[in-house]
């Protein structure tokens, strides 16, 4: 960046933070894009005169709402939830919902900023959204969450819609969260509509959803290898987390013949030298998705576990961070380089903090973020969308053939946005022009609304 360039972002960022104080993911999300598009987004001067980036930063309503809600035991508890609606110009709200005690504005805010340009790169019309509840899942009986979901729902129908806002699940809301609130919606509104994503596949459901953002991750890092001349098998993967992503990129890692060396959880981390076969693979899914139990209570042939640590300490050549934001961070980043890493590819969103960023930049490691290797997710409830307004269901090949195309023209047009570095695409630069752009045209297209 040259001199001038880093003014007008730190003018630009100072701005924002006096807008935002006390949002730090907010505004390391936005720092990110800024940051990456800054020189590109400077020659563009119908967008600076449009304001693009100052509006595009400033979501375009936020619902702040009480959950009320008992206990098994009788006892009153509340919550508090939103949903930050933040850019629609591409079609209607979409994005998770996430459940987890460190859920704040902030965070909401970060992820509903980013799942503008994920949206975007999908291709499909789909708008900015994200929203959840700093309620805590964890230790929860059923039916608490079942009371939780329908005390949600009570606020949360009359601000969504098929055309108006299409929320679905994140950390801590999967297929369980889905069905209470599709439930509870139907009751309140008295009527069936795609509303949510991620439903059960007997009631409009989409084949491969369920696996689709870790699966979208492994076709994403495997065309960012192909592209570069590595072949994804036999190489050594650490994947982090043991939830939705985790556990169906480790999956698809296996199938295409690499070692998944680690898998983990807010406990610890499991370690394989040689790799999860696929027996153990569903010893761990039936340990998480149906007992949700704890990984440091998994024992096998092979296996050991780290309490207390972070796997990004391990021999391996591909990192696949899949469980929260800055998860990885200068510590890791400089172990996984030391040890001989040569991709990333985030599966989680905001994974890697921008010390880490920096780190795999100057070390030129292939690094792909979450806006385009985790949109495989999106892309499919994308897919359950068009289904449930078209009345039909397509089959697991159909669905996984759309998932496939769709993540390699994400890899295409960060390729084609990526300004090449040392022989080597810059998929961050990549994927947050091309994410951006999209977006800014519809909305000069629009005015000034
Ligand atoms: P799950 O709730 O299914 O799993 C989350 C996993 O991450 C668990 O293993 C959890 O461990 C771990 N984790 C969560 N918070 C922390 C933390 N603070 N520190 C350490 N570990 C943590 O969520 P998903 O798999 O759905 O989501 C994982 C990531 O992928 C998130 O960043 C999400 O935004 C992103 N994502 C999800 C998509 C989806 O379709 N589900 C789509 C695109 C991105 P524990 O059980 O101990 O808490
Ligand atoms: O971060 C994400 O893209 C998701 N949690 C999935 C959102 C969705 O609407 O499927």
């Amino acid at each position: 960046m040259t001199p001038a360039e880093k003014n007008e972002l730190e003018t630009f960022m100072n701005g924002l933070e006096k807008r935002n104080p006390y949002e730090p993911e907010f505004r390391q999300a936005v720092y990110e894009v800024a940051s990456s598009i800054m020189p590109w987004y400077l020659q563009r001067e119908d967008y600076r005169k449009a304001q693009i980036l100052e509006r595009i930063t400033e979501p375009d309503r936020i619902i702040i709402f009480r959950v009320t809600w008992e206990t098994d035991a009788g006892e009153i508890r509340a919550n508090r939830a939103w949903r930050v609606q933040f850019n629609n110009s591409l079609g209607p709200y979409k994005g998770g919902l996430r459940f987890h005690p460190n859920v704040t504005q902030s965070v909401l805010k970060f992820l509903g900023f980013e799942q503008i340009f994920k949206n975007s790169l999908t291709g499909l019309p789909m708008g900015g959204a994200k929203g959840g509840s700093n309620f805590n899942p964890k230790g929860k009986s059923d039916r608490e969450v079942m009371r939780f979901c329908y005390s949600m729902m009570r606020e949360l129908h009359r601000h969504i819609g098929e055309d108006t806002d299409v929320p679905a699940g994140d950390i801590g809301v999967g297929g369980r969260e889905i069905s209470y609130l599709f439930g509870q919606y139907m009751r309140l509104e008295n009527r069936w509509s795609g509303v949510l994503t991620g439903k059960g596949q007997s009631f409009g459901g989409s084949a491969v959803r369920k696996e689709a953002t870790g699966w979208g991750c492994v076709y994403f890092c495997d065309d960012m290898l192909k592209h570069h001349d590595i072949d994804i098998s036999g190489k050594r993967a650490a994947v982090s987390g043991s939830g939705n992503v985790a556990l169906y990129a480790a999956q698809k890692l296996i199938n295409k013949g690499a070692k998944v060396v680690t898998l983990s959880d807010s406990g610890g981390f499991i370690h394989a030298p040689e790799g999860l076969d696929l027996e153990q693979w569903e010893e761990i899914r039936q340990l998480k998705e149906e007992q949700r139990g704890r990984l440091s209570s998994y024992e096998s042939k092979g296996v050991t576990y780290h309490d207390g640590e972070r796997p990004w300490g391990v021999d391996c050549e591909i990192a696949m961070p899949c469980a929260t934001q800055n998860e990885l961070e200068a510590a890791g980043a400089k172990e996984l380089v030391k040890n001989g890493v040569i991709a990333i590819a985030e599966g989680a969103n905001m994974p890697t903090n921008l010390d880490a960023i920096e780190i795999f930049r100057e070390n030129h490691i292939l690094h792909a973020p979450g806006k385009a290797s985790n949109a495989g997710g999106v892309a499919v409830s994308g897919l359950e969308q068009s289904q449930n307004a078209m009345r039909i269901s397509w089959d697991d090949e159909e669905v996984d053939l759309r998932l496939r195309n769709i993540m390699k023209d994400i890899h295409t047009r960060c390729v084609e946005e990526g300004q090449a570095t040392n022989a080597n695409v810059d998929y961050i630069n990549g994927s947050n022009i091309a994410g951006f752009k999209k977006v800014a045209e519809a909305m000069l297209a629009y005015g000034a609304v």
